[in-house]
């Protein structure tokens, strides 16, 4: 099948989570920009060097950096039919770099997902990811400062898909189970299924 989709909402809603069922149901690679940041990070390599400083701080990566990383990864074979992209793009620019790589190959997005989740209950969530995983973004200070930076930054833009007719509004809140169900039924014309 055949999909282009996003997924976004404030850190802690769930895009993480959720991303691997979707993308397995359309056969599609799922891209986290986190998760590629982390691993780079992880192996030590420029990239990652260069990342972990703002991540730590739970400030958005340079544009300029996650733009061309994302390029280079819809750019491979198993992105060619479709995607899931899982926290890009988060700013204006980024948008821009998206709309343009996709006119590029004659393609456009068929969907984004917006999670929503009120702002204790994400915290909480990130709380107790920090006991399970200690990522050095899960402090209460990081957290607050993401949420805060998300609100400027990347809020905005789902006014943008919204006036595009792509956005399918999901609410976050409940079992993982329920909000996965959720979000196929808000996709199921995609796909003609139906939960
Ligand atoms: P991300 O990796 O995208 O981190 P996140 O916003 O916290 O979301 P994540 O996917 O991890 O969490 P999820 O909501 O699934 O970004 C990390 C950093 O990378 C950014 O701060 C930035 O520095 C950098 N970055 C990434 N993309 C960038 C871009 N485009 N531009 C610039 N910089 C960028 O889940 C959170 C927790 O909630 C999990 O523990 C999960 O188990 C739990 N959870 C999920 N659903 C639940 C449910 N229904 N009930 C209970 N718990 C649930």
């Amino acid at each position: 099948m055949t999909a282009r989709l996003l997924i976004v909402g404030p850190p802690g809603s769930g895009k993480g989570t959720q991303s691997t069922n979707i993308a397995a149901r359309f056969g599609i690679p799922a891209v986290s920009t986190g998760d590629i940041f982390r691993e780079n990070v992880k192996q030590g390599t420029p990239l990652g060097l260069e990342a972990k400083a703002f991540m730590d701080k739970g400030e958005y990566v340079p544009d300029e950096v996650t733009n061309r990383m994302v390029r280079d990864r819809l750019n491979q074979a198993d992105a060619a039919h479709g995607f899931l992209l899982d926290g890009y793009p988060r700013t204006v620019n980024q948008v821009e770099v998206l709309d343009a790589l996709l006119a590029e190959q004659g393609h456009s997005l068929d969907a984004v997902i917006e999670l929503t989740a009120d702002v204790d209950e994400v915290v909480a969530r990130l709380l107790a990811r920090a006991q399970e995983q200690g990522r050095a973004d899960d402090t209460e200070e990081v957290i607050r400062h993401r949420m805060n930076v998300y609100a400027e930054q990347t809020a905005p833009l789902l006014n943008l898909f919204s006036e595009r007719g792509l956005l399918r509004k999901v609410d976050g809140l409940g079992s993982i189970d329920d909000v996965g169900d959720r979000i196929a039924n808000a996709l199921s014309d995609l796909d003609g299924s139906h939960v």
